[in-house]
């Protein structure tokens, strides 16, 4: 380069040359091109330079853009959701529990990945009676997960989604070393299995104080309410809230009002299928396992990939553990092919429920429904919006 341009931009220059990455040659260029001095001589090095910074920084804003597309793309661990979501989890342990092996005799899914670590989850779809059942085989879940350990966080979120979860146990291995493992990490995350939400709601108010409302019989049971009311106070208050109504609906303990304060709380129906039933000694463990956790865990099911075991009505049997029941939409006299799947806790779903599922429109401009119930003695019924369904019914919908 021309000696007119001074030591000082030619050092600059110079380190441009060696730089390496897009920032640094933007850096040294900026500095050379503010350092070298503008006249006729030093007209031409300039709009060179110039022209070189501009395409630097077009290719700069382009990978911006490439890195910032490649952290918007989908990870692997954010599942979408079809059917119901059955998600099979599992200690970390080589060699595995079976959870492959579990997800490929019901789907068919990843036969590959029998007895291969898999670090991302696995999907199957498992169809039964027409009902769609997504079932999510998941990377081992190692001891500290809750803390994000081997991905633990990205299990962790999808578990929250989970409509059921299976606790795979190998029968072959000690069953609650493998059962303590995921109870302990699960509740650090902040997931409680197979307990319903406590009866308790705290709902932020405008009044300058916590307000204690005691609604039920029950809820007036618990011991020594006053002093019940005092700990509900403190405890909201410590957990950040001081203008509050606090209602009470039944027996509740301290734990049930800091679950209540935190909004990360989820409550998760779970089922424990134990794995390897055809290997030796396993029908003792599954009699132990039954024992020590029937208590928590009111299903619990013996499994052998390797012999084709699982129940064949497991979509039956795990659509009543969920409380779930399947209707079917009639239009024209033509009854739909797949049902529709309703909660059947308290309360007991009614065709308002199915309106609003299928369209608002159906709920807004309801006239009447007609119900068809097989076993029942009038077979065919007008009825309305708040007539109570059960399994099997077959539903036509009208609009004014
Ligand atoms: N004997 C027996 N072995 C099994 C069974 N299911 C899986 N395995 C074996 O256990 C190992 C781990 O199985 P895999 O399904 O990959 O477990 P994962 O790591 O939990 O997904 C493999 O070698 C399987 O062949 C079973 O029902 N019986
Ligand atoms: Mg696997």
């Amino acid at each position: 380069m021309s000696s007119n341009i001074g030591a000082e931009a030619q050092a600059a220059y110079n380190k441009y040359l060696d730089a390496s990455s897009i920032d640094e040659k933007i850096k040294r260029l900026e500095e050379f091109l503010s350092l070298v001095p503008k006249h006729k001589a030093t007209e031409k090095i300039v709009a060179l330079n110039k022209s070189r910074l501009a395409k630097l920084r077009r290719e700069q804003d382009s990978e911006k853009a490439r890195v910032k597309s490649i952290s918007k793309m989908v990870s692997p661990f954010s599942i979408k959701k079809e059917g119901l979501q059955v998600i099979l989890i599992s200690d970390y342990h080589t060699p595995g529990v079976g959870k492959t092996s579990l997800l490929n005799l019901l789907t068919g899914a990843a036969k590959e990945k029998i007895g291969k670590f898999t670090a991302i989850p696995e999907i199957g779809i498992y169809e039964y009676d027409k009902i769609r059942y997504q079932i999510v085989d998941m990377p081992s879940i190692m001891e500290g997960a809750s803390i994000g350990i081997g991905n633990g966080k990205e299990i962790i979120s999808q578990l929250r989604a989970a409509d059921l979860l299976c606790f795979c146990v190998d029968l072959s291995r000690d069953y609650k070393v493998q059962m303590d493992l995921l109870l302990s990490e699960l509740n650090k995350s902040y997931i409680r299995i197979n307990v319903p939400p406590p009866p308790i709601t705290i709902e932020k108010s405008g009044s300058n104080k916590i307000q204690v409302f005691y609604l039920t019989n029950e809820s007036k049971e618990n011991d020594n309410i006053e002093e019940l009311t005092e700990r509900i106070r403190e405890i909201t208050h410590a957990g950040g809230i001081r203008n509050a109504i606090v209602r009470v609906f039944g027996k509740i303990t301290l734990d049930h009002i800091v679950d209540t304060l935190n909004s990360s709380v989820v409550y998760k129906k779970a089922i424990i299928l134990g794995t390897k039933g055809d290997l030796s000694l396993t029908e003792n463990t599954f009699h132990k396992l039954e024992e020590s956790y029937s208590d928590k865990f009111p299903l619990i099911i013996g499994t052998s990939a390797n012999k084709k075991e699982i129940p064949n009505n497991f979509g039956e049997v795990i659509l009543n553990h969920l409380k779930k029941i399947k209707v079917y939409t009639m239009n024209k006299s033509v009854v739909a092919e797949k049902p529709l799947i309703l909660d059947a806790t308290d309360p007991i779903p009614t065709i308002r429920d199915v309106a609003i599922k299928i369209h608002h429109k159906f709920f807004e401009s309801f006239d009447y429904a007609i119900v068809i119930r097989k076993d029942a003695r009038q077979l065919k019924k007008k009825v309305g919006l708040d007539y109570e369904l059960k399994e099997n019914d077959i539903i036509e919908l009208h609009i004014k």
